[in-house]
């Protein structure tokens, strides 16, 4: 795949410098950010892995882990909980977003700082400065887990990017087209998500197809025998 490294043309919160001098001892400190196609930034070592997982700990002590059905009636490989005012559910009535964990009759969890600071941060690098997530969603997968081609379409405002952290084991995340034709079948991109990394999902690509292939056996030394993921969305 095609992948081009260095600075993005829009950072909106890098001031422009006076002299050659601060320019260049101001570059080490910009973050990496790869375009992987028009509208999805990739971000590699974007965050600090323990902080995020102590977060997503606390939130899994109120929240815990579920396999959800799909509308069809099948249990999903993938575990799944939620933080922030909404949840993404899916269940005999379809996919929606719910102020209330169906599991525990109680709202979800309020968004962790350290969580909505790390989104909010990585969406301000991806050129998105206004981010602010009303809904994240947490995907656990443990060896043969997987995510089949789909579009996120569930929430309102699609001008609203998606940011993506992944912790743990590495999986590879397929990248397909914008209609289902193309996305399910056409030739499609993919990359491996490794602990650490991030990735922000925009303008052009905020409906591109996108799934993630079965999680290979192994350990990882912070987060065990899983991957985790969390998506960071405006919902409402
Ligand atoms: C995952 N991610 O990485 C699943 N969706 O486990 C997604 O489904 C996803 O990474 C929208 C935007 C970014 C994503
Ligand atoms: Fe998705």
């Amino acid at each position: 795949m095609n992948v081009v490294f260095g600075q993005p043309s829009l950072f909106p919160t890098q001031p422009p410098s006076d002299t050659v001098a601060t320019t260049v001892s101001l570059l080490p400190r910009l973050p990496q950010l790869a375009v992987l196609s028009e509208g999805i930034s990739l971000l590699r070592n974007a965050f600090d892995p323990a902080k995020i997982f102590d977060a997503i700990n606390s939130v899994v002590d109120v929240a815990p882990f579920r396999h959800m059905n799909t509308p069809g009636g099948k249990k999903m490989s993938v575990a799944m909980t939620n933080c922030g005012k909404l949840g993404w559910v899916s269940g005999s009535n379809g996919y929606m977003y719910s102020s209330i964990d169906p599991e525990t009759a109680q709202p979800w969890p309020a968004m962790p700082p350290a969580l909505l600071e790390a989104a909010t941060r990585i969406a301000r690098q991806a050129g998105y400065p206004g981010f602010l997530p009303d809904a994240c969603l947490i995907n656990r997968y443990l060896a043969g887990a997987q995510m089949g081609l789909h579009q996120d379409r569930d929430e309102k405002d699609f001008s609203q990017p998606i940011v993506s952290l992944s912790i743990g084991l590495s999986a590879r995340f397929i990248i397909g087209g914008l209609d289902s034709a193309a996305g399910r079948n056409a030739h499609t991109q993919s990359v491996v998500l490794k602990h650490g990394d991030a990735i922000v999902f925009g303008a052009a690509a905020r409906l591109m197809f996108h799934g993630v292939r079965s999680l290979k056996p192994g350990h990882h030394p912070l987060v065990g025998n899983s991957r985790i993921n969390l998506t960071f969305r405006v919902a409402s």
